[in-house]
């Protein structure tokens, strides 16, 4: 019986009373209430009924895959907003920032700060007046340029946050390599950093295997802290067309996320209106956070007694043999673990931990999902790697319907990697670039994202440049990287809404405004397109069709272009001006520079679906220092970087399905029942009670890890949720000052954010 077969687990009573599935009439009223807000015009509607389909404008919300056969409106709730708050008729314009000082702006909230509008001139940090005044492009570029002249070039970090097209990509990655540094950190080093780093370890490559056929081939899903509902709704239809051919889905998420537990078509008019939802996860077991390591034991015990039953026929040995190494070390260390381990670290029992196991070994298909639950916690690398190892066991990668799949955030974060936008340089053509362009591009590896916050609270870091992106919003640990921020040298946002990283500026500090990726972008009248790749390794182009905001914003491309031309020597090789009027010469240069995944770049990037750059695990070559895959002998059953107990509670942060990242759209939390307010600390109903708190309480969270530093957030409202023990959960990024810069992953540096150690203040 269906029923049944969606049983509920344990934690379930805090669950607050709301029958919001994901998508449905919510969704819908969802996106009225943005479209209202943001005064959107017809324009904005014929833009949206273009999204994600060949010859429309790519979604600048989430990385999930477009396909070949889009739906009739390919674009979901968080899509629809972000369009329609990128298309937004209220501008920022320099009468905007002369009636408001900085001192003053810094009372807004960020909600209504981006709502000011999109920026519409240069504009520079007057110190004496504590506003932004106007300044000519020109006088811009050069004054950056100067100063970037001025300094030694890895003083200079090159940030980006995963929106700009390849294009852009490209240039601005070439020009951090012609000035002489590598500081090209991303918005990947905050999120998944750790797949780049670990998936490349173990499998060869640093992104995942599947592509969207192998959602329509796999038996089972094994689904790990990626909350489909809010942040990838597009990618709900093949899930619900996957449980409906017979897939069965199986998710570990401390938090019951609408999405992955029932889902309502808003496209399916006879769904919507009789309103029955499409159950997605078989089975739902709230992991406690930091317990998928121990989870994922418990799965591999499994499978090895079913192995020792029935010798031969439940491990895949023609793959470990053939194609892996450390299987022997893994099994062993594995054995070893023991139940009651497993059972107090995830927080399940060993009987859900082995009807999750019957799925994966009656599953001859199988796909792994994860998102930021695996990816931001100190033991991150363990947690891919037993993933992986689970996987591998019965031969899950590298066959149609199996595989990898780690789902991505913003919508080119993978491609801006696949373009040379890495502070590692290995993965970078360095002879090529010098052939090409006539320069000794530099070798050593340059700062990531927590490298380059230290560099700025030890003032070896002296400029920073934002490509997109709201770094003292996104970072951790606050309140001290805010305090170190005007001590930079320079500061400069290309971006396309003020945000507050504009309101911390450096001595010398400049906000760019460029066109959004719906912006008609024309050089030479000519209207240009520009390109992204998706979570599932696609490229597609994309053209923008709305007016811009103002005749005086420019393209990401001319605007890199312009600092370039001010900060660089002449190189008769560096054809900054040529190539920013027409776009098709900087993908000749991507192609020329990556030839294999970028065949034919211009002819092929209007396909329908895409172009697939091809992966090399999926087709079992494993481009690791061995030549093989390995398999990762677990260290350690929790992925906390301390184990917290009592009074010292494990700090979840949240994304709302009313936000994205930064930019917070509004304050419903509609998926999980949350209204109102963002200032508020989830915990479940027997842990207010043994902590002696009560409902609505306003308590002070204080970060657990003492080094020196206080770190505190308060006052935040006791509400009561559906969590496992032993945790509490809240938002991002209102609780970034409680994670320590250096509570990260330990191979990759992502932060923490999923599992840092707060005690409550009442
Ligand atoms: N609407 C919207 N869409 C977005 C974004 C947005 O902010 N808003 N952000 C974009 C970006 S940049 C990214 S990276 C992605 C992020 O998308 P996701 O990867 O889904 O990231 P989060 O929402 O931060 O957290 C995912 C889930 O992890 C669970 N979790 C927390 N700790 C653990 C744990 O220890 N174990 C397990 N198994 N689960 C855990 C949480 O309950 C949550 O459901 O979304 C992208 N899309
Ligand atoms: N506590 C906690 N912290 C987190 C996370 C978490 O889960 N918990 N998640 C982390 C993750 S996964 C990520 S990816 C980071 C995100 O960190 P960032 O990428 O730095 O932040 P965003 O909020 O995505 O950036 C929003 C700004 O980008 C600019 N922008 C928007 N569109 C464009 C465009 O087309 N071009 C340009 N040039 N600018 C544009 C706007 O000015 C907007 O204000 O945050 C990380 N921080
Ligand atoms: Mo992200």
């Amino acid at each position: 019986m269906a029923e049944d077969r969606h049983r509920k687990t344990a934690h379930d009573s805090d669950t607050p009373e709301y029958d919001n599935s994901t998508g449905g009439w919510g969704s819908l009223k969802g996106v009225a209430r943005i479209f209202g807000e943001t005064h959107a015009t017809p324009v904005a509607l014929s833009i949206l009924a273009k999204q994600n389909k060949p010859g429309g404008v790519m979604c600048t919300s989430c990385a999930w895959a477009k396909p070949a056969k889009p739906h009739a409106f390919e674009f979901c709730e968080n899509g629809a907003k972000a369009t329609l708050w990128e298309l937004t008729p209220e501008r920022a314009t320099p009468e905007f920032f002369a009636e408001h000082t900085l001192s003053e702006l810094r009372g807004w909230h960020d909600h209504e700060l981006e709502k000011a509008g999109r920026l519409t001139h240069p504009l520079r940090y007057d110190p004496g007046s504590d506003r932004y005044l106007p300044i000519p492009w020109k006088d811009a570029f050069a004054e950056i340029g100067a100063e970037l002249r001025a300094m030694r070039p890895e003083e200079a970090v090159f940030y980006s946050s995963g929106h700009a097209g390849l294009e852009a990509s490209y240039l601005y990655a070439l020009f951090a390599r012609a000035m002489g540094h590598n500081n090209l950190p991303q918005s990947s080093n905050m999120c998944h950093e750790t797949t780049s780093v670990n998936l490349k370890n173990q499998i060869g490559v640093p992104v995942g295997t599947c592509t969207l056929d192998d959602f329509e081939e796999c038996d089972a899903i094994f689904f790990f802290g990626q909350n489909t509902g809010t942040n990838s709704p597009r990618f709900l239809h093949p899930l619900k067309a996957a449980v409906e051919r017979g897939c069965r889905i199986v998710t570990f998420n401390p938090v019951r996320e609408r999405g992955l537990i029932e889902f309502v078509d808003p496209q399916n008019p006879a769904q919507m209106t009789v309103g029955k939802p499409t159950k997605i996860s078989e089975e739902y077991f709230q992991v406690r956070p930091g317990g998928d390591i121990a989870a994922l034991a418990g799965l591999m015990k499994c499978v090895l007694a079913a192995e020792d039953a029935a010798p031969g026929t439940v491990l895949d040995h023609a793959f470990i043999r053939d194609h892996t190494e450390g299987f022997e070390a893994t099994e062993k260390a594995v054995r070893a673990i023991g139940w009651e381990e497993i059972e107090r670290h995830s927080g399940l029992t060993r009987e859900m931990l082995q009807r999750a196991a019957d799925i994966y070994l009656s599953s001859e298909k199988v796909i792994g999902i994860y998102g930021m639950g695996l990816t931001q916690h100190v033991e991150g690398w363990l947690n891919l790697g037993m993933l992986v190892n689970l996987l591998m066991m019965r031969g899950n990668i590298g066959r149609p319907g199996a595989g990898i799949s780690p789902v991505r955030g913003h919508s080119n974060v993978q491609g801006q990697r696949t373009v040379g936008i890495a502070e590692r340089t290995g993965s970078v053509p360095l002879d090529k670039l010098r052939e090409m362009f006539g320069f000794e591009p530099p070798e050593k590896n340059g700062l990531n994202a927590v490298h380059a916050c230290d560099g700025i609270l030890d003032g070896s870091v002296k400029a920073m440049i934002q490509l997109g992106g709201n770094l003292v919003r996104a970072l951790p640990d606050r309140a001290r990287m805010e305090d170190a921020w005007p001590k930079l040298r320079l500061t400069v946002s290309i971006a396309t809404k003020p945000n507050r990283s504009h309101l911390t500026p450096g001595e010398v500090s400049y906000i760019l405004p460029c066109l959004g990726r719906t912006d008609r972008d024309e050089q030479n009248g000519v209207p240009q397109a520009v390109t992204m790749e998706d979570s599932l390794s696609h490229i597609y182009g994309s053209i923008g069709r709305a007016d811009p905001p103002a005749k005086t914003c420019k393209s990401e491309l001319a605007i890199i272009a312009g600092i370039a031309e001010a900060t660089l020597d002449p190189n008769p090789q560096l054809k900054w001006g040529e190539w920013t009027r027409n776009y098709d010469l900087v993908r000749d240069l991507i192609e020329e520079t990556y030839p294999d995944d970028f065949r034919d770049f211009n002819a092929r990037m209007m396909e329908p679906g895409g172009f697939y750059r091809g992966n090399a695990a999926r087709e079992r070559d494993w481009q690791t220092d061995s030549g093989r895959a390995k398999f990762v002998a677990p260290t350690t059953v929790s992925a906390l970087g301390r184990n917290t107990d009592g009074a010292e509670m494990t700090l979840v942060t949240l994304r709302s399905n009313d936000q994205f990242n930064t930019t917070i759209y509004g304050f419903s939390d509609r998926l999980r029942g949350l209204e109102g307010s963002r200032d508020v600390v989830l915990i479940n109903r027997d842990e207010i009670a043994r902590l002696g708190l009560t409902e609505g309480q306003e308590v002070t969270l204080q970060s657990a890890i003492e080094d020196g530093v206080t770190r505190k957030v308060g006052p935040l409202k006791i509400t009561a949720f559906d969590l496992p023990a032993g945790c509490v959960a809240g938002y991002y990024p209102e609780l970034n000052p409680l994670v320590p810069l250096s509570y990260h992953e330990r191979n990759s540096q992502t932060p923490a954010y999923k599992g840092a150690p707060v005690r409550i203040l009442s």
